[in-house]
């Protein structure tokens, strides 16, 4: 069909494959991603590279495991990021253990044995330790980062469902991300819900990873999934995340 020389077969296509709640989904993932400013995505005040990767106790929809991770991305550092769903199991007695209480985000940086909570406490130890001491404005912005983090939480607020617990992955999946991406966001949701842990590569916009990146995939374009356990590499979010449904969802155990 075309309307005034306009061919919209395009659009018919794109509204079979995906549905009204997808663009809805997709839109509050963007929203998000704004009312942050876009923080976590651009690479800045890059300094030390930490030897061994560090670890993060954290919830994708917690405002402020939000500002952590924004401080990751901005600084390039790659994690094993931990993902508590908000009726946390797999990795409560882990946090306990560190903190004598369930409190995330908690970071776990081996390199310096440093045990740390609190999300400013956490963002302030990563510009110093891997930075170059400053702290960009939207995460030193004190009640107004908190503000516009907990209403960027709000916005996707229903991603985060009960789910019931699944068997933990053989090996660590790793995921190629940055916070500021909505696409990539989507995927860290269903990473949360069934409490799948993972390496995540931070590559948000330039990120000196990013030509290694195009070098083994051939294109810049993320989220990227690898399960070296399974030989699996893939692109495209809605891919990724009916792959981590059905591998480690609630039928996980199946294959
Ligand atoms: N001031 C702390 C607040 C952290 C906080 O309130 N975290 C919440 C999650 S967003 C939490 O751990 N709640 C306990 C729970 O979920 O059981 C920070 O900035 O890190």
């Amino acid at each position: 069909m075309k309307i005034g020389g306009t061919s919209l077969e395009p659009l018919f296509i794109w509204k079979k494959k995906h549905s009204i709640a997808d663009a809805v989904d997709f839109a509050t993932s963007v929203a998000a991603t704004l009312a942050r400013l876009g923080s976590g995505a651009y690479v800045a005040h890059i300094g030390n590279r930490p030897a061994k990767l560090l670890e993060l106790y954290e919830r994708e929809v917690c405002p402020f495991s939000r500002k952590v991770r924004e401080a990751l991305s901005i600084l390039d550092l790659d994690a094993i990021v931990h993902p508590c769903a908000p009726e946390p199991r797999r990795f409560r007695s882990a946090v306990e253990g560190y903190v004598g209480k369930f409190q995330i985000p908690l970071l776990v940086d081996p390199n310096t044995s440093a045990t740390i909570t609190d999300s400013d406490a956490i963002v302030r130890y990563l510009f110093r330790h891997y930075g170059d001491g400053q702290v960009p404005l939207p995460l030193r912005m004190g009640p107004l980062t908190d503000a516009s983090s907990k209403f960027a939480s709000l916005l996707r607020k229903s991603k985060a469902a009960e789910s019931p617990p699944t068997k933990e992955p053989d090996d660590l999946l790793e995921l190629y991300s940055y916070e500021a991406s909505p696409y990539c966001r989507l995927v860290r949701e269903t990473l949360m819900k069934w409490e799948v842990p993972y390496i995540v590569h931070n590559v948000a916009r330039g990120s000196p990873k990013r030509g290694a990146f195009v070098e083994r995939t051939g294109k810049m374009q993320l989220p990227y999934l690898v399960d070296k356990a399974r030989g699996i590499e893939m692109f495209e979010s809605r891919a990724i995340k009916d792959y981590i449904e059905d591998h480690f969802g609630s039928n996980g155990h199946r294959h």
